[in-house]
């Protein structure tokens, strides 16, 4: 079987509706015809500053959602990143195969460092793309299952696999980015030309799956759309509807075309009104899912012990060949 490997942060709490659609997904239908690894990414938490009790309920947090979102841990290996030390080896190996100008062009750093302010952004998050590449690589992964902001921090996970099997002999798998097209970006509902962001939406265009299913309806009916009236997908000239249309496809199953029909002729209220029935029906069981998780915190660590373990079977046999190839001598 190929492999997939991906990870979420649990900086925010709860997912967000491009999170679950542009990623976690994905996770859920690879994990049938993948051997796929899937972490909580807290490693990369922290290089922005966390609350050390809200960090730790967060992970597992984010494990609970990722279960309640159908992860099925005897399908897929779910665990804990700071749980297998050898993501934090491998990366220093990384980080000095990388030049500095090369992880200066990193377009999430620009971004992720101009809001906190450039002084105060910390090396952490201008080094965590070669994390992530150390994450990817440790599992020789074949694929990574991605929103399409994670593109380019899987183009330098390539280039630095070429630049170490070039180097030190054949030791890694060149891995691709799985990126659907139908959801690699959802938007901002009240700003449809930006992706939807746990830190660059305002709350009214956040969907947080946990939220109240009243406010997630709410917003739904919100969503700022055009002057115009007609439904059809066209994410250049009409981006909210278009969003509209790819968020309410993927949630049901139905195309886009398809979609267009049956609102032909009805006004956008008649869509935002079913759309927000549909999210409601989606986010309801997942809350009392995610609840069901977190009130047994002894099965739930379990899992994530277990998964650490298998984890750290293949993380291991990948490190020791890294080191190896690099040259270090091995302890006796
Ligand atoms: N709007 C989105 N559309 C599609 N996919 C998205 N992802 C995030 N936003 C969208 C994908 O979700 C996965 C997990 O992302 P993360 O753990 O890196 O979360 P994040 O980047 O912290 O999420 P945000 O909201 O985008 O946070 P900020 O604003 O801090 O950068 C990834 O696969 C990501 O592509």
């Amino acid at each position: 079987r190929p492999r997939v490997l991906s990870g979420i942060q649990p900086t925010a709490g709860s997912f967000h509706l491009g999170n679950y659609l542009g990623a976690v997904r994905q996770w859920v239908s690879l994990q049938e015809t993948h051997d796929a690894f899937y972490m909580v990414v807290d490693l990369h938490a922290i290089t922005i500053p966390q609350d050390p009790a809200e960090l730790r309920a967060n992970t597992r947090l984010a494990a609970a959602q990722l279960l309640a979102a159908g992860l099925d841990p005897d399908r897929c290996t779910l665990f804990v990143q700071s749980h297998v030390p050898e993501h934090a080896q491998l990366a220093w190996v990384m980080n000095c195969l990388t030049g500095f100008g090369e992880a200066s062009r990193m377009t999430q750093f620009k971004d992720k460092s101009a809001k906190q302010g450039a002084d105060r952004a910390s090396v952490g998050l201008f080094t965590y793309p070669i994390l992530q590449v150390a994450d990817i690589l440790l599992y020789q992964a074949n694929e990574v299952p991605v929103g399409e902001d994670q593109r380019q921090h899987i183009e330098l996970t390539r280039d630095l696999a070429e630049r170490f099997n070039g180097r030190f002999g054949e030791t890694f798998t060149v891995p691709s980015a799985y990126i659907l097209k139908e959801t690699a970006k959802i938007y901002d509902l009240q700003d449809p030309t930006v992706k939807m962001s746990k830190s660059a939406s305002t709350p009214k265009g956040l969907i947080n799956l946990l939220d109240d299913p009243k406010s997630t309806a709410k917003k739904v009916r919100s969503a700022v759309t055009d002057t115009d009236t007609v439904i059809r997908f066209d994410p250049e000239a009409k981006p909210g509807v278009s969003n509209l249309l790819s968020i309410y496809s993927t949630l049901t199953g139905t195309g886009v075309g398809e979609l267009e029909e049956k609102y032909a002729g009805k006004g956008y209220g008649a869509l935002k009104t079913d759309l927000a029935e549909v999210m409601v029906e989606f986010v309801t069981p997942f809350r009392e899912r995610t609840q069901g998780y977190l009130d047994d915190p002894e099965t739930l660590d379990s899992i994530l012990a277990k998964g650490a373990e298998k984890a750290r079977a293949v993380a291991a046999e990948t490190l020791a060949e890294a080191y190896a190839r690099v040259g270090f001598l091995p302890a006796k």
